[in-house]
């Protein structure tokens, strides 16, 4: 009894499960937030950095972590992860590890540290904070040797130790030539190991996770199937990753919960480039990139690279603002005014409209009965549908229609077919057509489990 009692447990803490933990529960409802890339490049105008850079190039006039927050928040964006170490090896904090890092620079004196700014910057304006180190270095004098795996883990337990909770951590597949000329072999399963004990929380992001999945495109959108579940066998990070459409969709029965996570820059380079003020994304563009993504079921992680001043730009800050407002005037009022379950009545449904995505309703077991009918507040065009699936128990819809009753002809038409729900679907809804009455139909659900509906939207 007690050796299968273990080798549950065995099982469930190492080979994945087809549910997510509570901490990838919570990230997924952190849909939005910020990719901040900033460090020696900012200053060379590069987007991958030698690892020759003086440290004195690093000079930021102005840096304000606290505008980046205040920037965030416009965009009802959740929290921020910033690039504590590129490629080019430069650390933005004073890392004990490395002889090329803000304490080696004119900045502050050499007594600045970018990381504590933002992480008490995150603690003030309640956003969560996420960091990415590079595993490609092309700066360290160890890169390229089995002791600069060890170094790794050193950096990464300060990083862990020094700046509080940590929602997620970020490994870089892109993989090159150390200063050295030669190329690191890295010990994957040992960061693992050691970044698990430090941050159990922090979910953590790679082509193959263990924690959320790369979605195979740096366009930041991911397809109209997403699945959670990803098979992971005999894939590498980087390089010998699963091809994009697998990134795309994750696996319809893989054994693992490791969610999508879609990247996108709000300019053409991760970095700033003054020479691409012109070019910053419009707030319609994100918001299309949003619904591809968010509206998809994935993460949204969208990098807006701080300045020379260390300050975002007013063209992205203004662009990120009028993007948050359309958001929230585009999905603020749900014009449901109550909700039948499949022609059951008595059924009530007002977990379907409480805000929640802890609270679910369970659909029939009776095939014909597997749509919930919405009443609207009145009769009109409307613009967005929005559902959501409770994912606690794991992933079921593979096929859903939105169907509205047409109150010229007295019939239903299809609005809509799409394949996965997952975490949530965002969906435009034609123009033209008016009508108070719309109905969520499932039909069908992997393995033919009973599919848990958690919150239902419509909005003009
Ligand atoms: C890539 C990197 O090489 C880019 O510089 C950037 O950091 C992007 C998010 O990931 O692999
Ligand atoms: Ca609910």
């Amino acid at each position: 009894m007690r050796s299968i009692f273990f080798i549950f447990l065995f099982a469930t803490c190492f080979l994945g499960a087809q549910k997510p933990s509570p901490a990838q529960l919570e990230w997924h409802a952190t849909e939005l937030y910020l990719f901040l890339h900033f460090g020696p490049n900012t200053f060379t105008d590069m987007e991958w950095g030698l690892g020759t850079e003086t440290e004195d190039m690093f000079n930021p006039t102005n840096l304000d972590c606290d505008q980046w927050c205040t920037v965030a928040k416009s965009a009802g964006a959740k929290g921020l992860i910033i690039t504590a170490k590129h490629h080019d090896g430069f650390c933005l904090w004073p890392s004990a590890f490395s002889k090329h890092t803000v304490r080696e620079s004119k900045w502050k004196d050499g007594k600045g540290d970018v990381l504590r700014e933002l992480s008490n910057a995150c603690k003030r304006n309640g956003l969560k904070l996420g960091l990415y180190l590079s595993p490609w270095d092309r700066n360290h004098p160890k890169y390229g040797t089995s002791e600069y795996n060890d170094i790794y883990i050193k950096t990464m337990t300060e990083l862990m130790t020094q700046y509080g909770d940590l929602f997620e951590f970020w490994w870089d597949g892109a993989n090159g030539e150390g200063p050295n000329g030669k190329r690191q072999v890295y010990d994957f399963h040992r960061f693992e190991q050691e970044a698990v004990k430090m941050q159990p929380n922090a979910v953590i992001f790679s082509d193959i996770g263990p924690g959320c999945r790369w979605a195979g495109n740096e366009q930041g959108t991911i397809g109209e199937t997403n699945w959670c579940m990803l098979d992971t066998a005999g894939f590498k990070r980087g390089e010998g990753g699963p091809p994009t459409d697998t990134l795309q969709t994750g696996n319809f029965n893989g054994k693992n919960w490791i969610p999508a996570e879609c990247d996108v820059s709000i300019r053409p380079g991760w970095f700033y480039h003054e020479a691409e003020d012109s070019k910053v994304k419009t707030p319609e563009q994100i918001w299309s990139i949003y619904l591809r993504s968010v509206g998809h079921g994935a993460n949204l992680i969208l990098n807006v690279p701080p300045d020379r001043s260390g300050r975002i730009h007013p063209i992205d800050s203004a662009h990120l603002a009028e993007f948050g407002r359309l958001k929230t005037q585009r999905t603020k009022d749900n014009l449901v005014q109550s909700g039948v379950l499949g022609g059951q009545k008595q059924v009530g449904t007002a977990v379907l409209f409480d805000r929640n995505p802890k609270t679910y309703m369970r659909m029939p077991k009776q095939k014909n009965l597997q749509y919930i009918e919405l009443k609207l507040t009145s009769l009109g065009v409307n613009r967005f549908f929005k559902v959501q699936e409770y994912l606690g128990d794991g992933q079921f819809v593979s096929a859903f229609e939105v169907q509205g009753y047409d109150t010229t002809a007295h019939q239903w038409i299809s609005l809509y077919k799409g394949s996965t729900i997952g975490s949530r679907r965002l969906i435009p809804l034609p123009d033209e057509f008016k009508t108070d009455r719309l109905r969520l139909v499932v039909l069908s659900t992997r393995s033919g489990v009973r599919a848990k509906i958690s919150e239902i939207a419509v909005f003009r």
